[in-house]
């Protein structure tokens, strides 16, 4: 199968996260969002919506949203799991999965950084503190729902990575980017530095990857 990524995008991250802990072999396609490549022909053709990432499998089918990708890849190949066993604990891994991929990552793509700069022409200073007041608050969002909850574990819910991981660390990642301290949220340190400890999480990271400027490349 092939993945249609870029080292920055986060929703890439997730899948790349992904396709790593089921030990499924895929070969990557670096689409340069510096470059606007995600609006390239081929590209849009394959994903109208035409953001990344998107999924290609064998005979052709091709799958778009990261959290769609990270439900096929579960039921396509189910160990280890992504979710929980049990329908409540499915529920919270969900919700804590959304509180990254549905709620604030939205806020920070390509796509509405451009509008806010071209469109609104808001300076470069206020969209830094745009930035920084939505990682901010998701931090402490994500905060409150893990610490002391009775089902976090090492990772968000319970010992093994689900795809409430999957999503923080691409938020915790982007968060300490725009120059915020993790010290501010200490279960969501722990459990980031839990699952960049995995082979599966750090070979997925953003600076880890084969597009990855070399400035900025490092091994993982
Ligand atoms: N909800 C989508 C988000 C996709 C998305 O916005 N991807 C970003 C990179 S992380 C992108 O390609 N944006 C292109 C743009 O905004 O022009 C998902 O989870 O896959």
């Amino acid at each position: 199968m092939k993945l249609y990524s870029c080292w920055q995008s986060l929703a890439s991250f997730r899948v790349r996260i992904a396709l790593n802990l089921k030990g499924i072999a895929y070969e990557l396609v670096a689409v340069d969002l510096d470059r606007r490549q995600q609006f390239d022909g081929a590209y849009a053709a394959l994903n109208p919506q035409m953001a990344l990432p998107a999924l290609v499998l064998d005979d052709g089918t091709v799958l778009t949203q990261s959290l769609a990708i990270l439900d096929y890849l579960d039921e396509a190949c189910p160990t280890p799991a992504l979710l929980p066993a049990d329908a409540k604990g499915r529920a919270r891994v969900r919700a804590l999965a959304a509180m990254i991929a549905c709620d604030v990552h939205p806020l920070t793509t390509p796509r509405v950084q451009r509008y806010l700069t071209e469109v609104l022409h808001v300076d470069d200073a206020a969209r830094g503190a745009w930035l920084r007041h939505w990682a901010a608050e998701t931090l402490t969002a994500f905060e409150a729902q893990v610490a002391g909850h009775p089902s976090t574990g090492r990772f968000a819910h319970g010992d093994a990575p689900t795809m409430a991981d999957i999503c923080l660390v691409g938020h915790a990642v982007f968060a300490v980017n725009k120059g915020l301290d993790l010290a501010s949220a200490p279960t969501v340190k722990r459990i980031f530095e839990a699952a960049m400890a995995l082979p599966a999480f750090a070979q997925a990271h953003p600076l880890a990857q084969p597009d990855t400027p070399e400035p900025l490349r490092r091994n993982s």
